[in-house]
């Protein structure tokens, strides 16, 4: 008989600024929730936030989600780029371009540095359109070393606006 499985929780960073990112960020925590090896354990509410790094851009939508999952780090990191591509397929054919961005925040307590993932997520802990979502799921959660909450307590959260406070706001949205 196959061993059983082991189920490791992870987080997930979504984000978007184009098109309809709430229901594209809906979308796609659903087609997450729907994947054999992936369970959505909890989501954040959700943010409007002001663009960070390329600051001549529109403000985004953001939310983070923990996630149960039997995938090790790679084949949820494809799971989360399948889906990305999925609705950008979906979006560009019917309504023209719609951009969804999903990141691997962190995965058990691993940390891993390879070509195309490093887990923690290299910039998580400087971002508060991470740190401010990731805090309302997992606020004691220990990352490099201190919980997301103190990280959150050094960063500069100016600017960001709560969108949808219902932290089922992803659910049976189209
Ligand atoms: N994502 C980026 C760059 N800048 N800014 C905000 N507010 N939210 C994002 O999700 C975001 C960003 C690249 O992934
Ligand atoms: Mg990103
Ligand atoms: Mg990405």
């Amino acid at each position: 008989m196959a061993e059983p499985q082991q189920t490791r929780r992870a987080a997930l960073g979504l984000g978007g600024n184009l098109g309809n990112p709430p229901a594209t960020m809906a979308r796609a925590l659903q087609m997450l929730d729907g994947h054999p090896g992936i369970i959505v354990h909890a989501v954040s509410r959700l943010y409007r936030t002001p663009p960070w790094g390329k600051t001549d851009q529109a403000w985004f939508y953001n939310c983070c989600a923990l996630v149960d999952t039997v995938l090790d780090p790679k084949p949820l990191l494809h799971a989360c780029l399948e889906t990305e591509q999925n609705l950008k397929r979906v979006r560009r054919e019917r309504w023209g371009p719609r951009l969804i961005d999903i990141d691997v925040l962190t995965y058990a307590s691993v940390q891993l540095d390879e070509e195309g993932l490093t887990i923690p997520h290299p910039h998580m802990l400087e971002r508060a359109f991470v740190l401010v979502p990731l805090a309302d799921i997992a606020g004691g959660m220990e990352v490099s070393g201190r919980a997301v909450s103190e990280w959150l307590a050094q960063c500069d959260v100016s600017g960001i606006e709560i969108a949808d406070e219902d932290v089922e706001w992803w659910r049976g949205r189209s």
